[in-house]
C-alpha cells in the first residue's frame, strides 16, 4: 500500500484555527495587492510609543534599502515583557527544562520583568549604550533570554554565538562586530557533559582586547579562570542594581541583533535585523503558523544560538504573551524518550523541531515514543532542512498519533521569520512540501538566466518584494548584502535555495544551489571548512562538498591534497578531523576525508565542485559535462579511490 500523499485540513482544526482556507486566500490577496494597508493594520499588534505613519519603504534595486514602520518608536523588551504585566503578570512566560530531568523551573512574566530589568541595569553600569554590541555565548538557560531582552531594553545590539562554536569562531564574531562586553556561563551542560564556555571565552579574548567586561552566569560551579577587573559574576552584579529599568525608546529601524551565518564565500556574515518590522513579523507568524492561542504551552527545541531560537523561542512567543519552553538538553539524554517525556511533563500543545532530530529518533523505533502519552499535542512543526516524506509520515503517524497537522516551515536567518509554510486551518499538507507562502511573501521561480518560470516548474527560489522581517544589511558591509542577495537575479531577493513548484502551486524546497551545506540543520559554508583545512601545515589544497547522509541530511565530504612529501596516513586523517573541530567547532566535523592527489579544475583553475559532489554521492555515471576539465585523469583517479572505499 502506498503512503498517503495529501493530508487535508480537518474540520475541527479549521473550525478552531485563526484562519481557514477562505480567510487565508482573502488575507493573502490583500497582503500582496495592498501591502501598505495590510501591514499598516497588522503592525498594530505590538505597542508603539509613538505610532508610525509610514508603513513600507523598500527597494530591491540599486543600493537596496528596506525600511518598515520607519517613523514609529517602540522597544522590543517592553513588548515581550512589560506590556503583559497587567494582564498576565503571574502567568508562566518561560518553562525551563534542564539537561537533568530532575531540574526545571517556571518563570512568570513578573519574574521575567525583574530579571530583565536588573540585567539591563548591569549592562548600563558596565557602560553599555544604545547601539553598542554585546556578544552572548550562553547555554540554554533562562539567562540567555534575559540577556537578549536586556540588550533590547537598553538598545544594545546582541550577537549570539552558538555554544558549540570554537574559541576561534567566537573570536571572529566578537571582533567583526566590535563587542565590548560578553555574557557567558562558567560551563554549559548537554547530555550530562560539560561545555567549557568560560574557558573558550578566555581563549577568544586573548587576542581581542576590545572586550572590557565579561559577565559570567554560574551554571555548574565548575573551576574557571578569573580575570579581576574584567570578569564579573552575573548573580553578584544583578543583586547590586535596581529591579526596575525604563526601556530605551527605539526607532523601528534601530538594530536589534546581529546573527552570523554562513554563505557561499568568505567568513560568516553578520545578518542584521532591526526592531519594529522584525518583531511584528516574528509575532504574527508565531501566532498564525503554529495557530497559537492564549494558554497554549509551546515548545521549540532549537538553540537560541540559531535564528529559530531568536524568533520562535524568545521574540515571537513572548511578544504574544505565550508560555515558551526552553530546553537545555539533547533528544537522547538520559534516554531517547526524552522529548516525549518533556511533552508529557509540561503538557506541551505545540512542538517545533528539526528533521535531523526526527530521523535520529525514528531510528530507535516506535517503542520509546509509544510508551509516552503525548495527548496534549495539537500541532507539530519542522524547520531547518527539507524533511523527507518518510520522516514526515513517522512524525505524523507515530509522534502525533495521526491527529496533529504538521507545519513544515521554510525560512532563513536572513528572512527573520517563516516565509513558506502551511497554516494548519487553511492549507492541506503534502509530506515534504513547505506548501504555500505566508502573508506578504511573493515567491518566484527563475532559471539560471533569470527567466521567470510559471506554473509547475523547478528552478531557483527568489522573493520579489519585501516583508517586515527581512534582514536589512550585512553588519558593516552593505555592499556584500547587495552582492550576496540582490545581484544574481537583479531586483529580487535570491534565497540560495532551489525549489520545485507543483501543479497545486505548492513549493518543495530541494536544498541549497550554492556552496552552502546543511548538516543536521546547521548551515556551513564549504569555503569556511576549506580554509580551516588549508590552514593545517600539511595541507596544500582542499575542496569540501556535501553528500547525502541518512541522519544529518548532508554530511561533510572533504577532498584533501597534501603537500609534497606528506604521507596520507590514517593518523593524519584523524588529525585533520580534530583540527577542523578546533578551528570551527564540532558542528563542522568532516564525515569523510578523501586524499586527492589532484582536484578537478577548469583550465582557468576553478575547482569543479559539481563533479566532486557527484563523486561524493557515489553517482559516478552521472558526472555530466567534463569537457572543460584541465586534466580528466584527476577525475578518474578520484572515482576509483572513492569506489574502493565503498
Ligand atoms: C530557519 C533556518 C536556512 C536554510 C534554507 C534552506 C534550509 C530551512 C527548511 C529548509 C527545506 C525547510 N531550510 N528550513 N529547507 N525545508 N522547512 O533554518 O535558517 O539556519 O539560516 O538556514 O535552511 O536551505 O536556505 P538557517
Amino acid at each position: 500500500m502506498s503512503s498517503p500523499t495529501f493530508f487535508p485540513v480537518t474540520e475541527d482544526v479549521a473550525a478552531s484555527a485563526w484562519v481557514d482556507e477562505a480567510k487565508y486566500k482573502a488575507m493573502y490577496e490583500q497582503s500582496v495587492k495592498d501591502p501598505e494597508g495590510f501591514w499598516g493594520e497588522h503592525g498594530k499588534r505590538i505597542d508603539w510609543f509613538s505610532p508610525y505613519t509610514k508603513v513600507k519603504n523598500t527597494s530591491f534595486e540599486g543600493d537596496v534599502s528596506i525600511r518598515w514602520f520607519e517613523d514609529g518608536t517602540t522597544n522590543v523588551s517592553h513588548n515581550c515583557v512589560d506590556r503583559h504585566l497587567a494582564t498576565r503578570g503571574d502567568q508562566t512566560a518561560i518553562i525551563w527544562e534542564g539537561d537533568n530531568p530532575a531540574e526545571s523551573a517556571h518563570i512568570t512574566y513578573r519574574e521575567l520583568h525583574e530579571k530583565v530589568c536588573r540585567l539591563a541595569n548591569v549592562l548600563k553600569a558596565q557602560g553599555v549604550k544604545k547601539g553598542d554590541r554585546v556578544t552572548i555565548y550562553l547555554p540554554m538557560i533562562p539567562e540567555a533570554a534575559y540577556a537578549m531582552l536586556a540588550c533590547a531594553r537598553v538598545g544594545a545590539i546582541h550577537s549570539i554565538v552558538f555554544g558549540g562554536f570554537s574559541p576561534d569562531s567566537l573570536y571572529d564574531r566578537i571582533v567583526d562586530c566590535e563587542s565590548k562586553l560578553v555574557i557567558t556561563a562558567d560551563e554549559g551542560l548537554r547530555g550530562g557533559r560539560k561545555v567549557p564556555l568560560k574557558a573558550n571565552v578566555d581563549k577568544a579574548l586573548e587576542k581581542a582586547p576590545g572586550v572590557t567586561s565579561v559577565i559570567v552566569v554560574k551554571r555548574t560551579g565548575g573551576d574557571i579562570a578569573w580575570k579581576e577587573g574584567r570578569d564579573h559574576w552575573y548573580h553578584e552584579e544583578t543583586a547590586k542594581v535596581a529591579a526596575d529599568n525604563a526601556p530605551e525608546v527605539m526607532g523601528a529601524e534601530d538594530p536589534l541583533f546581529i546573527l552570523y551565518t554562513s554563505g557561499s564565500t568568505g567568513k560568516p556574515k553578520g545578518v542584521l535585523h532591526t526592531t519594529g518590522g522584525y518583531l511584528v513579523y516574528a509575532a504574527m507568524t508565531h501566532q498564525y503558523v503554529f495557530d497559537y492561542h492564549d494558554g497554549d504551552i509551546y515548545w521549540c527545541t532549537a538553540d537560541v544560538g540559531w535564528v529559530t531560537g531568536h524568533s520562535y523561542i524568545v521574540y515571537g512567543p513572548l511578544a504574544n504573551g505565550a508560555t515558551t519552553l526552553m530546553f537545555e538538553g539533547i533528544p537522547n539524554y538520559p534516554s531517547v524518550s526524552r522529548f516525549w517525556e518533556v511533552i508529557d511533563k509540561h503538557k506541551v500543545n505545540i512542538f517545533y523541531t528539526a528533521p535531523t532530530a526526527i530521523r535520529a529518533l525514528m531510528r530507535e523505533g516506535e517503542g520509546p515514543v509509544k510508551k509516552t502519552s503525548r495527548a496534549s499535542l495539537r500541532l507539530l512543526g519542522s524547520v531547518g532542512e527539507p524533511i523527507n516524506p518518510e520522516a514526515w509520515l513517522w512524525y505524523h503517524g507515530v509522534v502525533g498519533d495521526g491527529r496533529c497537522p504538521i507545519v513544515d516551515t521554510w525560512w532563513q536567518t536572513e528572512t527573520g521569520g517563516i516565509l513558506i509554510t502551511p497554516l494548519p486551518g487553511a492549507i492541506g499538507q503534502k509530506p515534504g512540501s513547505a506548501t504555500l507562502p505566508f502573508f506578504g511573501v511573493q515567491p518566484q521561480v527563475v532559471d539560471n538566466e533569470g527567466t521567470i518560470l510559471e506554473g509547475a516548474t523547478e528552478g531557483n527560489l527568489c522573493i520579489v518584494d519585501s516583508w517586515p522581517g527581512q534582514m536589512r544589511t550585512v553588519f558593516g558591509d552593505h555592499e556584500r548584502f547587495i552582492q550576496t542577495y540582490f545581484s544574481t537575479f537583479k531586483g529580487k531577493y535570491f534565497t540560495g535555495d532551489g525549489c520545485r513548484r507543483d501543479e497545486d502551486g505548492y513549493y518543495w524546497i530541494t536544498g541549497r544551489v550554492d556552496d552552502v551545506i546543511n548538516v543536521s540543520g546547521h548551515r556551513l559554508g564549504t569555503a569556511e571548512i576549506e580554509s580551516a583545512l588549508v590552514a593545517h601545515p600539511k595541507v596544500a589544497e582542499a575542496a569540501v562538498v556535501g553528500y547525502p547522509h541518512d541522519l544529518k541530511g548532508q554530511g561533510i565530504y572533504a577532498y584533501v591534497t597534501l603537500n609534497a612529501g606528506e604521507d596520507p596516513t590514517e593518523e593524519l586523517r584523524k588529525e585533520l578531523v580534530t583540527w577542523v573541530r578546533k578551528e570551527i567547532g564540532p558542528i563542522a566535523t568532516p564525515d569523510l576525508i578523501q586524499w586527492a592527489p589532484g582536484l578537478p579544475k577548469t583550465r582557468s583553475g576553478k575547482i569543479m565542485r559539481r563533479i566532486l559532489r557527484k563523486i561524493a554521492a557515489n553517482e559516478h555515471e552521472a558526472l555530466g559535462d567534463t569537457s572543460t576539465l584541465a586534466d580528466p585523469n584527476v577525475v578518474h583517479d578520484l572515482v576509483s579511490s572513492r569506489m574502493n572505499r565503498g
